[in-house]
């Protein structure tokens, strides 16, 4: 039988960021994707110019009928957009017992990577303690902790720092020199790579953290997700399309 899963994320209408992006990834894994929207928004790979919430009883009446048609374990959440859909979402979660990736994605109205100390405290609050893992890049991993990150070293003090608010930590190297820090309970694990040049990044962490959920939804340990993810991310950036990863690579 296929296996199922869903993505609670943003739609990027031009596809290479969130749900478009989850999609084609459950998609090249041969997985059953499943997608609720928690907000619309006006893009290209270059701009964010506009983002519209979707009402919280809307959102929580997707996910309902999709958890009561389709056997799913793992899911992973991405762009959540105000501390009010972060609320109900782990409710949910809690709910119907789900195994969530988190990508703490972080984008404002105006699409820049600022968002208010509510949202990054409501995260802490609600959502990280829920996660089966967490999937922050540099930027995100600095704003949920408040440690300025410079070097590897800095990495492994944050991933830990993060993991008393959480199961597992990944923090990926993308935006450093490409090493991921992978933190189970106390436990660093270096997943080593390294940069490849190449515009074509937009929706990395939606890939990555898609990747990951279908690897263990394919009973891969957190390791083996971690190292193989890495590599389906690197593969999709080096067969990428106008800036934006093509996850169907793996076809
Ligand atoms: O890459 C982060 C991200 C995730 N999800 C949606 C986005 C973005 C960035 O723009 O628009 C919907």
């Amino acid at each position: 039988m296929k296996k199922s899963t869903m993505t609670i994320a943003g739609l990027d209408p031009s596809g290479g960021a969130g749900i478009i992006a989850d999609l084609k990834t459950f998609n090249s894994y041969n997985i059953y994707g499943t997608s609720v929207i928690t907000a619309l928004t006006a893009q290209n790979p270059k701009k964010v110019t506009n983002i519209m919430a979707i009402d919280t009883n809307f959102i929580i009446e997707q996910i309902d009928l999709i958890m009561d048609e389709y056997p799913i374990e793992y899911i992973k959440t991405g762009m959540l957009y105000s501390d009010k859909i972060i609320k109900v979402i782990s409710k949910k979660i809690k709910e119907y017992n789900l195994k969530t990736i988190v990508d703490p994605v972080m984008v404002s109205e105006s699409g820049s990577n600022l968002v208010d100390k509510t949202y990054i405290d409501s995260m802490k609050k609600y959502l990280l303690p829920l996660a089966y893992i967490i999937t922050p890049n540099i930027n995100e991993a600095e704003k949920l902790s408040n440690i300025t990150i410079k070097t590897e070293e800095d990495m492994i003090t944050t991933s830990k720092l993060l993991n008393k608010y959480t199961n597992t930590t990944i923090i990926t190297g993308g935006h450093m020199q490409g090493t991921d820090i992978l933190c189970i309970d106390d436990e660093i694990y270096k997943i080593k790579g390294n940069l490849i040049k190449s515009n074509n990044t937009h929706g990395t962490g939606c890939t990555y953290s898609s990747s990951i959920t279908c690897e263990l939804i394919n009973n891969k340990t957190i390791h083996d997700a971690a190292i193989n993810s890495k590599n389906y991310v690197k593969e999709s950036i080096k067969q990428g399309y106008y800036n934006t990863p093509n996850q169907f690579w793996k076809k």
